[in-house]
């Protein structure tokens, strides 16, 4: 008999999972939250995106803005750089990380992995919380602002995606396309952390809005930057 105490926010999740190994160290979990940690996620994600940092269109080094809008915890990312305040935005510290997303981000590598050892080490500290309309798109590119490899954690809440894995050398053919759907887990590591990857399209209207989100899709993806804060004086 299950004597687990009831699922609590962010609390394990109480369904069977299926575990696709797509390429090699990346593994896609389909329904692995549940909607009751769907819900809390687009609650949690609305308060961030209102700040101290407001949700916004990241600027691309060539003058172009992304179509994806975002939001950073812990770390503020910009193409090539993570710092603690949003310098591109308003200025502000970004909110820190919180811990019930660390917390998170470990099960998550246990689940993918299967490694209660690896889970157990995993700290992200930066979550990119990104929002596609239905016509956002997010092109081909590797994540590799991060000094560590640890894997990044990616979490889908409403409408569907095609979601494109490459490979690591270049951001060409050939390609594998996944659907990601509300409550999917995707890890990202071992030989397939530094591979290429986007998200082509957006498929709208297939979201479920008892996830509090009626149009639009969330990814929420946990890292671990590998930095540190500068001691006062440093460098000098
Ligand atoms: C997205 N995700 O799914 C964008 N990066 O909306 C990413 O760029 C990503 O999902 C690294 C690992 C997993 C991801
Ligand atoms: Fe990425």
């Amino acid at each position: 008999m299950n004597t687990d105490p009831a699922p609590t926010l962010f609390g394990p999740p109480h369904a069977a999972y299926e575990r696709r190994e797509i390429a090699p160290g990346a593994v896609h979990l389909p329904g692995w939250l549940t909607p009751g940690e769907q819900r809390d996620l687009v609650t949690a994600c609305r308060a961030w995106a209102a700040g101290p940092v407001p949700i916004r269109r990241t600027r691309l080094p060539r003058g172009g803005v992304m179509s994806v809008q975002t939001v950073c915890l812990g770390w503020h990312w910009q193409p090539y750089a993570y710092s603690r305040t949003a310098d591109d935005v308003n200025g502000r510290r970004v909110a820190p990380f919180p811990a019930r997303l660390a917390d998170l981000g470990r099960r998550a590598v246990a689940d993918a992995y299967q490694d209660e050892e690896q889970a157990a080490a995993y700290e992200p500290d930066a979550a990119l919380v990104n929002f596609y309309d239905g016509t956002a798109r997010l092109g081909m590119h590797q994540d590799k602002d991060e000094r560590s490899l640890a894997p990044v954690v990616s979490l889908s809440i409403g409408d569907s995606c095609v979601f494109r894995l490459g490979t690591t050398e270049h951001r060409n053919r050939p390609w594998h396309d996944v659907t990601l759907a509300s409550g999917d887990l995707l890890v990202f590591g071992g030989p397939s952390r530094l591979a290429y990857h986007a998200v082509p399209k957006i498929l709208p209207g297939t979201g479920d809005p008892a996830t509090g989100l009626t149009r639009g899709r969330l990814n929420l993806t946990l890292r671990v930057t590998g930095l540190t804060d500068e001691p006062e004086g440093a460098g000098r």
